[in-house]
């Protein structure tokens, strides 16, 4: 991008910091999404003698989330879209609402109808079911308003948490037709703004963060086709950079003025792959052949429709002519973005693109980024270079990892879907210290609070403390 090296010539770099709520674990993962805790919660182990209290949850793939002595969650049951005030000493139910589900929403494994995260701020927990709408409710379980934004035209459900800012609720829906990102009055439900977004050729799954540069509030978003900031204040575009993402999913992460982003390399996909949708084998998809798949329906739709000629079925020029278009570079990207008398430029400063995970985000912790891959690989690369410092497997815990990472800042812990739970030391020489197997899968991000390690596996939620004086 030579164009924007040379606008970035000799602007003043400032310095940012992360954005609300540092000891609240208010969002999904936590504190700016960065899934770091800004108290210790590990000791040198992990194990069930920790667990301070446990209890059965209703389904849903959400990350609890916590503010001062209260924890919250979503989950689903039939009908019931539920939203859960728990008290964090003994996770006993303060208040519990329970909304019914309006329509069927599409939603592919990992996703469910209970996926994303609720949020907090402290004075409103928000919560949102794709098939149920928008809900808000007081810290002390009334409701204040409930929105419905469907019907959705996703390919693959709905998984981007909202977020909540300076009262307004910032939400991200990258379905497959009219996707946009929309801020709510928090108080009200009032749309504020609203603002288009590229329509990707899947769909995007990530949630946004809030940073503050150069006294600004922007929100910035993993959207297909491009890494863009908006301001909380107005929805303007602030910046963007195209090529990073496709169907994103993961959170970035920004830490001072840069932005680390995740997701797996962007590989041409053959209109093979799709191999039996074909089924009378003459090269070309039908809508009529892929009736029975509506994730699968929809993207050939998309495809005809926005990169084709609307006739009803998709052809090998307009499949690679729509993977060729979008395809991103993908990869592990670290973003370098500046300002300079309000008007902002970012820029890739390095790629990695080997090796990245499909689900889980980025980890960056001191001056190293960490990413865990399937089979317990994980990886840490040097934030300034790009470099690989250390790779090496997990000890014990070889599945599939959808969790993100979590950290308190000295130590990191991974979850799979076996349920295993791997205990790391964080630095260059990073080091595997224990593990622990719980039997059940684990597709939640956990969530640090206070002290305490929050699990939910399928079924269950289980509350570590793993300082208490023994
Ligand atoms: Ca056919
Ligand atoms: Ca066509």
């Amino acid at each position: 991008m030579p164009m924007i090296r040379t606008i970035l010539v000799g602007l003043i770099l400032l310095p940012t910091t992360g954005y609300t709520y540092a000891q609240e674990w208010a969002r999904f993962r936590g504190p700016s999404g960065t899934g770091i805790s800004s108290s210790p919660c590990f000791s040198n182990d992990l194990s069930l003698g920790q667990v301070a209290w446990k209890l059965d949850l209703a389904s849903g793939g959400s990350s609890i989330v916590a503010w001062k002595e209260k924890l919250f969650t979503t989950s689903y049951d039939g009908e019931s879209r539920v939203l859960t005030c728990m008290a964090e000493e003994d996770g006993k139910t303060l208040w519990s609402q329970s909304f019914k589900q309006l329509r069927k929403e599409t939603a592919t494994p990992p996703n469910d109808a209970a996926t994303c995260s609720p949020v907090c701020d402290g004075s409103v927990v928000c919560a949102w079911f794709p098939d149920t709408g928008l809900v808000v409710c007081d810290m002390d379980g009334r409701l204040l308003w409930q929105k419905d934004l469907g019907p959705l035209y996703s390919m693959h459900g709905v998984s981007a948490s909202p977020i909540l800012a300076d009262g307004k609720i910032i939400l991200a829906v990258d379905q497959l037709q009219a996707p946009y990102i929309a801020a709510f009055d928090a108080g009200s439900g009032k749309e504020l703004w609203k603002v288009d977004r590229l329509i990707g050729i899947t769909g995007g799954y990530s949630t946004p963060v809030l940073v503050e540069v150069a006294g600004k509030s922007l929100v910035v978003s993993a959207a297909p086709g491009e890494m863009v900031g908006y301001e909380l204040s107005s929805g303007e575009r602030a910046f963007s950079v195209a090529g990073l993402t496709n169907a994103p999913v993961g959170v970035p992460v920004v830490h001072g003025n840069r932005i680390y982003y995740s997701e797996p390399p962007g590989e041409p996909i053959p209109m093979e792959a799709l191999g039996p949708a074909d089924q009378n084998k003459d090269g070309v998809i039908e809508l009529a052949e892929v009736k029975g798949s509506q994730g699968t329906f929809r993207l050939i739709e998309r495809i005809d429709n926005g990169f084709g000629n609307s006739d009803g079925q998709v052809d090998k020029t307009e499949w690679d002519k729509a993977f060729g278009t979008f395809l991103n570079n993908g990869g592990l990207s670290c973003v370098e973005l500046n300002e300079r008398q309000g008007v902002f430029a970012a820029e890739v400063l390095w790629r990695y693109s080997k090796s990245t995970p499909y689900i889980s985000s980025v980890l960056m912790l001191d001056d190293l980024v960490y990413i865990i891959n399937d089979g317990g690989v994980l990886l840490c690369l040097d934030t300034t270079s790009g470099e690989v410092v250390k790779r090496g497997r997990l000890t014990g815990a070889t599945g599939q990892y959808y969790a993100s990472p979590v950290s308190d800042g000295k130590k990191l812990l991974l979850a799979n879907l076996a349920g295993q739970l791997s205990l790391v030391e964080a630095g260059r020489e990073w080091k595997s210290l224990s593990t622990l197997d719980l039997e059940e899968s684990i597709v939640a991000t956990p969530s640090l609070h206070n002290g305490k390690i929050y699990v939910r596996t399928v079924t269950q939620l289980f509350c570590f403390d793993a300082l208490k004086s023994k």
